[in-house]
């Protein structure tokens, strides 16, 4: 391609809202531009790249046995009606009549679309198991759409469903999607993990992420860096050791009440009594479906509200007013266990082995202090529903945990009968009995993989594109294009390259050289070939752009380089 006529408007400068490094370096490469929040145009380099990555995707899926298909974005509301979900979902499932005044919602995700599809089309066991994707736009209506195309209202996604008759028949088809995904990531150049997460509000079991390791990830991976061990934040679980804080010996004194005029928050606390936070105990005050609970976790650490509801097995808390805290007969700031008889205490495994502790006193502007959990609390149940904190050990091999930002490129779900069953899908077996098939579906945000692979390959200079998902593999400079010479050599090694199966960009606008090699450094394809003054002597330069190495080459020896660069 000859980029005199290539669209791809570079720019110095980028909006100054573009905060995430692949969103700024996306619009000044002119990958992509805006039309509203969060919906984007993807200009020609960037749907090469986007392109190459839907290739990779779709050879993973089709090697691990899943069939492409497409579905619609239109849905009627009917089928979201059917598996409840049309009530579920607020504003950020998006809706629209048509012409006749009939609801349809835009496809956010398509369980509801395959499971119908299936339902009417598979009826016999002989016809399982079978795994379907589609690579598809999808529409959800965030809130704060940010960060370019890594939260987008309008993105490309690969979903995939499988449909088993047993459960070891979903164990087998999960396995297949979990080991495409690791080809996948691995082949696009994403350093990722995959880690245990919460399978939130789509149900199901098991569930596994993909993060792709990023300063700018949304989400915390809490990882093991002796084991395998890895979970996102919202799942993931550690060991605390508490060893007693009060090292004297000496018989503990019982609890003392101290004025605290004022203090109520841990920080507070802290400086006031001049004591880690980890020798003081949160009381946090909720209401678990109309019923009062206190939490009781060590004060250095935040409370998971995922795992709270789940201990509790309620779908919503809310914070207890400041009125209701009064009439559990105490006060909000000075809330503490001590005394509290008549509401439910739930100890978070942190505070277990605390024996010279600060709490709340019931009253204004008064804590207790030396308060020993063993002898003083009582009967506590204790369970795990605290975000791991830094310094926590593996469950499994006993090392420190390390903690980590990623990006959720990947979601992988085993959703079992949770829509076969809700929508009809069943299959008959040997004997003619009915079965609610068993299902798992598995995404992967291609638009937001793109985004991830240009922010972990980029520098000050631009991007650095792994050579599979680069929108070119050479960029072709020729420094004087009113030189015939310069010319000629260029426009001969452009048919050598791409006769042999080279993607050239040939830079052949009037510019200044410097423009032409900050382009070349900006769009960052892997090699860049400059013609220039050694022309005549057949000899070109080479720069290759992750290792910023700048070397000469004879033209005869180019084939075979590029064969060892690329092959
Ligand atoms: C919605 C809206 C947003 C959503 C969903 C539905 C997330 C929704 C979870 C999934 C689960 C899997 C198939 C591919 C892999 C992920 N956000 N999820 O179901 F209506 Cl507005 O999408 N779906």
């Amino acid at each position: 391609m000859r980029q005199q006529r290539l669209l791809n408007p570079t720019l110095r400068d980028v909006p100054g809202d573009a905060e995430a490094a692949s969103h700024r370096l996306m619009l000044r490469a002119g990958l992509i531009r805006q039309l509203s929040s969060g919906i984007y145009s993807y200009l020609p380099l960037g749907l090469k790249a986007l392109q190459h990555i839907q290739t990779i995707v779709r050879e993973e899926m089709d090697r691990a046995g899943a069939q492409e298909m497409l579905m619609p974005a239109l849905h009627p509301a009917e089928l979201w009606k059917a598996s409840g979900r049309w009530d579920v979902y607020g504003p950020e499932l998006m809706r629209l009549e048509d012409r006749n005044g009939r609801e349809f919602a835009l496809g956010a995700t398509h369980e509801e679309v395959i499971t119908t599809l299936i339902k009417d089309e598979i009826h016999s066991y002989k016809k399982l198991p079978v795994t379907l994707y589609q690579i598809q736009t999808k529409y959800r209506d965030e809130r704060r759409p940010r960060f370019g195309l890594l939260r987008g209202r309008e993105f490309l996604m690969k979903d995939a469903y499988s449909f088993d008759r047993s459960t070891s028949g979903l164990d087998a088809s999960y396995q297949a999607m979990f080991d495409a995904y690791v080809n996948i990531f691995t082949r696009c150049g994403l350093q990722f993990r995959a880690v245990e997460a919460d399978s939130g509000a789509i149900g199901g079991t098991d569930t596994h992420e993909f993060m792709a390791l990023a300063d700018v990830g949304e989400d915390t991976i809490v990882h093991c860096p002796s084991c395998q061990y890895a979970a996102n934040l919202e799942k993931a679980t550690g060991v605390i050791t508490n060893e007693g804080t009060s090292s004297t010996g000496l018989p503990q004194a019982q609890p003392t009440k101290i004025h605290t005029p004022g203090v109520t928050s841990i920080k507070q606390l802290s400086q006031f009594l001049t004591i880690e936070p980890q020798q003081i105990i949160k009381s946090v005050a909720i209401k678990a479906e109309g019923a009062p609970v206190i939490v009781l976790i060590r004060g250095d650490l935040e409370i998971n509200e995922i795992k709270l509801k789940q201990v509790l097995g309620v779908a919503e808390i809310t914070m207890l007013s400041e009125a209701e805290i009064q009439a559990l007969g105490s006060i909000a700031g000075f809330i503490g266990p001590v005394g509290l008889s008549s509401v439910k205490l739930l100890a978070d495994t942190s505070i277990q082995g605390l024996n010279n502790a600060v709490v709340g006193a019931n009253e204004a502007d008064y804590h207790l202090q030396h308060v020993d959990v063993q002898r003083d609390l009582g009967e506590l149940t204790y369970v795990d529903v605290r975000n791991v904190g830094q310094g926590e050990s593996c469950i499994h091999c006993g090392n420190e945990l390390a903690f980590a930002r990623g990006i959720e490129v990947g979601h992988v779900f085993k959703l079992g009968t949770k829509y076969s069953e809700s929508l009809g899908a069943t299959f008959s077996d040997e004997n003619g009995v009915s079965e609610p098939m068993i299902m798992g579906c598995y995404g992967i945000g291609v638009s937001r993989v793109l985004a991830a692979v240009i922010e972990q390959h980029q520098d000050e200079r631009g991007i650095i594109w792994p050579n599979a998902i680069a929108p070119y593999s050479i960029h072709l400079l020729t420094v004087q294009v009113k030189d015939e010479a310069q010319m000629t050599l260029s426009e001969e090694i452009y048919q050598t390259l791409t006769s042999a199966g080279y993607s050239v960009l040939w830079d052949d606008r009037e510019e200044r050289p410097g423009v032409k090699f900050n382009d070349a450094d900006l769009l960052g394809f892997p090699l860049r070939l400059t013609v220039g003054k050694k022309t005549s002597e057949r000899i070109i330069e080479c720069k290759e752009r992750r290792q910023g190495e700048v070397y000469e080459l004879n033209v005869e020896q180019l084939l075979t380089h590029c064969q060892s660069l690329f092959n």
